[in-house]
């Protein structure tokens, strides 16, 4: 409908790739000058960079473009995948690999007098999201481009992230993250696209000239959400995907009526509050705070996507029964399974399709992943506040559950107890909605993420669900990372290493070709550059340490690592009780012991709630410690202890590659996968771990030679903590010896501590009593095998060769498969 002279001046004028190094240079220059106002005389490393990464997003936005239109043209079933957090980090470097330009970048830059490293380091982290669960989301976003499937991100555009971590005098204090502070070159505003959102209100039902029932939601306080969209660049494809990030803003409605009593001032006071919805991230990992704050996040994220969902799908002009075979919704975790009942509201309430016929295509468009067992971070939301906020959502939900009910009592007429049990609304005073069977309920699919965890839900949590439904309903789908950031951002030398043994980078997309560097892992020359490349790495870390901790260190040690959200299940403590232990050993030896002992590193980071009071007191505990321990002349390099403050994604880029060991020691059956203990084994360093989690399926796949495996097994977890209930279960002796070496006053103020060992000495919930020699064998093991570097190496060597199972590549592929119904389309 373009007419074709119209169409040639488009298509002379289209902004099209960068050819080379000097249109890269033209771009970057015009960007200076324009956008950023500058000149070649005034333009340090940030004005730099934020030209670079203008003339970068320009590209991006075209293979956007182009994408959207494929996407669109090609009119298949496309994937949505809702996430109240995407731990993206820095986009830049991630961009320029994957379009495929990051030579010309560098080359281009350094003409003009810019180190593109320098350049890189200007970029502040897009950091929302906590931990793990955030971090999937990033990874699987950019799967999902690299490998071709049409499919979106949805989330909630925080101005603050999470907030920045300072430590001082030992102790965790937190800081707002701005992140926004300079324009953000990543996203697109949508200004066009603002959706109205209502909270609060009632509702009311009448009968229409059909006789037909409608139901109304009215009267309620109004808010927009904004749309900012940043693309997704897949790794060598052109395909650019979408995440959709909503802003609150408050509605053009101006409150009239204050405006004409005269209290202008207050009305725009009160508009403004809209824009606190989306203003901060909820920084819990692994724990629901039922703030309702929290729940006016979820609804307005929600209901802004699904709203963007549907008005694609109407455009489609098919009826209502076929929009499971166009859409499929994933949930990850129960944070936005509202949308199930905002889709059955808006199919039954405002496009008039029957209750029944509504429930279908709800169910079978919904998919929901869970991602922890730990009851303390299952959500439920008090009916009060619930009713309050979302009137005609909780009527929809009492009607659902009234149907499910009434099906398994049909099912199982002789069980009353089932119905309490199952029932979306526990009979708690005030009575609470449980989000997670909401969103069994709703979803044709639920999985856990890895083997073990999935087992766990199936037998445990959602156990009296799986004899409901049947055993088909739940599935795994182990998690996975991306190769791109985890192995070629953040260890480019390796890579390069693994591609001369390959024969391409093409590893980066298909990471079971790993397996072709196995035969080398004895051949000396190979293991030579294996080492240098782990000593390059460690050294990076050692002046970043130097730079932040103001320590030398010694990059032969041991470099021993722990990063992650500080939480008692993920037992930091018994790291640092172990350190303790380790110290003290130190103190006793002689001169002779001390020249057979494996000097060590030990490198802890991560961020505690800031309301989490025992995950604050191991932070401080850390930092005692570690004051004592590196101050001790007695100790020299045999120890060292570090804690690396303000843990992020683009902190994990450098330390990662440089652990020789990193701990994953979740009490058996509490992690439900991690991700990190992936991202440790892919870059070269061996896991100290216990059989929890993905730890598992590691060891499957490397060897369990290959690993270093201690503690009880998920199995034994239950008798083990009803012993410490019921009968006095003596403490571990050398746990014993490090709290007496605390109590004494050794690290500073026993005060401080009195809780966190009661902890252990009580009912010690997490077994770090029970685990502790175990600990202490393997940790023996460790050192002794570190001696013997062909081993070592070789160890490592095999390790990575196994990893290609974990890309995030192959996770996608198996949504997609089992529970999307998706197909990838080619950009040719
Ligand atoms: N995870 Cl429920 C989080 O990072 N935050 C959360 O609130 C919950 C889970 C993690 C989980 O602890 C890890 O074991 C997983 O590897 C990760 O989600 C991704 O599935």
């Amino acid at each position: 409908s373009i007419p074709s002279e119209s169409r040639q001046v488009w298509q002379k004028f289209g902004v099209k790739e960068f050819g080379g190094k000097e249109e890269f240079q033209q771009e970057f220059i015009r960007h200076v000058e324009t956008t950023l106002a500058r000149s070649m005389y005034n333009c340090d490393d940030l004005a730099a960079y934020q030209a670079a990464s203008q003339a970068i997003r320009d590209r991006l936005i075209v293979a956007w473009n182009k994408t959207q239109q494929k996407h669109t043209t090609k009119d298949r079933k496309r994937v949505y995948y809702l996430s109240l957090e995407f731990l993206m980090g820095r986009a830049m470097d991630n961009a320029m690999l994957n379009a495929g330009i990051k030579d010309i970048t560098k080359s281009g830059v350094a003409d003009l007098g810019f180190k593109i490293e320098d350049l890189l380091e200007q970029e502040p982290d897009a950091a929302l999201g906590n931990g793990g669960l955030g971090r999937l989301a990033a990874c699987f976003i950019d799967s999902i481009a690299s490998t071709n499937y049409p499919g979106w991100g949805y989330g909630l555009r925080y101005q603050y992230g999470i907030f920045k971590q300072r430590i001082v005098d030992g102790y965790q204090v937190e800081s707002p993250d701005y992140w926004l502070t300079f324009s953000n070159p990543w996203e697109i505003p949508r200004y066009e696209i603002q959706i109205d959102i209502m909270f609060y209100g009632y509702t009311r039902k009448y009968t229409n000239d059909d006789g037909k029932v409608v139901h109304v939601w009215e009267g309620g306080e109004q808010v927009q959400a904004v749309a900012y969209d940043v693309p997704v660049p897949g790794y060598g494809t052109e395909t650019t995907n979408n995440l959709r990030l909503w802003a609150s803003k408050p509605t053009r409605e101006f409150d009239f009526e204050k405006f004409n009593a005269g209290d202008y001032e207050s009305s725009v006071r009160e508009s403004q509050k809209a824009e606190t919805i989306s203003a901060v991230l909820y920084p819990n990992d692994n724990f629901y705070s039922g703030k309702e704050l929290r729940l006016k996040q979820q609804y307005f994220w929600v209901a802004a996507s699904l709203n963007d969902i549907v008005r694609r799908f109407k455009k489609t002009h098919r009826p209502w029964k076929e929009f499971p075979d166009q859409v499929a919704i994933q949930l990850n975790d129960t944070h936005p399974t509202l949308a199930v009942v905002e889709l059955q509201r808006i199919l039954i309430d405002m496009e008039g399709v029957e209750w029944d016929a509504a429930w279908n295509i709800v169910t079978n468009t919904f998919g929901y992943t869970n991602h922890t067992v730990l009851p303390e971070a299952l959500e439920k939301w008090p009916v009060p506040l619930f009713t309050n906020l979302l009137p005609r959502h909780m009527e929809i939900i009492y009607e659902i559950n009234l149907f499910f009910l009434q099906k398994v009592e049909k099912m199982f007429p002789k069980e009353r107890d089932l119905l309490g049990r199952v029932s979306i609304i526990e009979e708690s005073s005030p009575q609470q909605v449980r989000m997670a069977y909401l969103a069994i309920i709703g979803s044709h699919k639920v999985n856990g993420v890895a083997e073990l965890h999935s087992e766990l839900i199936k037998t445990t949590i959602f156990k009296d669900f799986v004899t409901i439904y049947g055993p088909d309903k739940f599935m795994n789908v182990t998690n996975g990372i991306t190769p791109r950031r985890w192995l070629h951002q953040a260890n480019p030398k390796l890579c390069d290493l693994i591609a001369s043994k390959v024969g391409s980078y093409d590893f980066l997309k298909d990471l079971n070709l790993l397996k072709k560097i196995e035969p080398f892992a004895h051949d000396p020359k190979f293991q030579d550059e294996w080492v240098t490349i782990k000593k390059f790495n460690k050294a990076r870390l050692a002046a970043h340490i130097k730079q932040s901790n103001g320590y030398d260190v010694n990059v032969n040690a041991l470099f021993d690592v722990q990063v992650k959200r500080i939480h008692e299940y993920k037992r930091q403590q018994m790291n640092i009780f172990g350190v303790i232990h380790r110290y003290l050993s130190i103190k006793a030896m002689t001169e002779e012991e001390k020249k057979e002992a494996t000097p060590r590193v030990c490198i802890f980071g991560g961020k505690s709630a800031p309301g989490y009071y025992m995950a604050k007191t191991i932070i401080k505990l850390i930092n005692a410690v570690s004051e004592v321990v590196n101050a001790d002349t007695d100790v020299g390099d045999l120890l060292k202890v570090f804690f690396i403050a303000d843990y992020n994604v683009s902190k994990a880029e450098i330390i990662v590659p440089a652990s020789d060991i990193s701990q994953h020691i979740s009490t058996a059956g509490t992690e439900a996968s991690g991700t990190s203990n992936m991202k440790f084994v892919l870059n070269g360093g061996l896991i100290l771990g216990t059989v929890d989690g993905a730890n598992i399926e590691i060891t499957r796949e490397v060897g369990e030679n290959n690993i270093f495996l201690f503690g009880h097994l998920a199995e034994s977890v239950e008798d083990l903590r009803h012993k410490h209930r019921f009968s006095d279960v003596p403490l571990d002796p050398n746990l014993e010896k490090v709290f007496n070496a605390i109590e004494i006053g050794t690290f500073g103020d026993p005060n401080i501590y009195v809780s966190l060992i009661s902890s252990v000495t009580g009912s010690d919930y997490y077994l770090v009593s029970d685990d502790f020699q175990s600990y202490l064998d393997a940790q023996k093991l460790v050192d002794q095998d570190f001696k013997n570097k062909d081993t070592w190496v070789s160890r490592s060597i095999t390790a990575v060769a196994n990893m290609g199972f974990f890309s995030s590549d192959r996770a996608i592929d198996e949504y997609a498969e089992s529970i999307w119904n998706i197909e990838p389309i080619a950009m040719d």
